[in-house]
């Protein structure tokens, strides 16, 4: 079974002003596209062409002869992920049970802000930072390239495409503004938690 782009979750405009139409439809349309026909090539005929996705970019982590594999995997994985976790005014704080785990693994959810923020500013060039489930713990991280905390073991529940093909139109180089209103105005916490309890059942 061939991966397929999956629709947004929203109209392409719905994110504006924060992140225009154009973005994402070239964003959507075109690099996350890309990656599902790059993905499905690559696997045509091959051991992994049945495999779920999570398990290609588990399993062709690391081997130099399957990199063009694990690119593509990682990156329909991620931007799958990416705009479930955004919505028209979306941001500011969750509640419930994420709410707790965050300000037991932070200290209080302006840790959790501040942690988020600086991986997502500080990864140098194309990457992602992450809220992730370890375990039983939250953990931030941030990642180069199509790399996503499914292959450490962890279950990502957040993730922020930092590439410049995320920004570049919107925000130019800045790339701090951008994290900022994807947190003030952008993540989807209902979506987080959901995938909180997902990651810990
Ligand atoms: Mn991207």
């Amino acid at each position: 079974m061939a991966f397929e782009l999956p629709d947004l979750p929203y109209p392409y405009d719905a994110l504006e002003p924060y992140i225009s139409s154009q973005t994402m439809h070239l964003h959507h349309d075109k690099h996350h596209q890309a990656y599902v026909t790059n993905l499905n090539n690559l696997i045509e005929g091959t051991e992994l062409e049945n495999k779920s996705l999570e398990d290609i970019v588990v399993a062709t982590f690391n081997q130099p002869a399957k990199e063009g594999i694990f690119n593509n995997a990682g990156q329909h994985w991620n931007h799958c992920l990416f705009w479930r976790v955004m919505k028209k005014g979306g941001g500011g704080q969750p509640g419930g049970e994420l709410l707790r785990r965050i300000e037991d693994a932070f200290g209080s959810f302006e840790g959790f802000r501040e942690k988020f923020r600086e991986a997502a500013v500080t990864q140098f060039g194309s990457g992602w930072a992450w809220l992730a489930v370890d375990g039983e713990e939250l953990k931030v991280l941030k990642t180069p390239n199509a790399v996503n905390p499914l292959v450490y073991g962890m279950v990502p529940i957040l993730g922020l495409d930092v590439w410049e093909h995320a920004y570049y139109l919107d925000y130019q180089n800045r790339r701090p503004e951008y994290v900022a209103a994807f947190l003030n105005h952008l993540v989807n916490w209902e979506t987080v938690e959901e995938e909180l309890h997902k990651a810990l059942s």
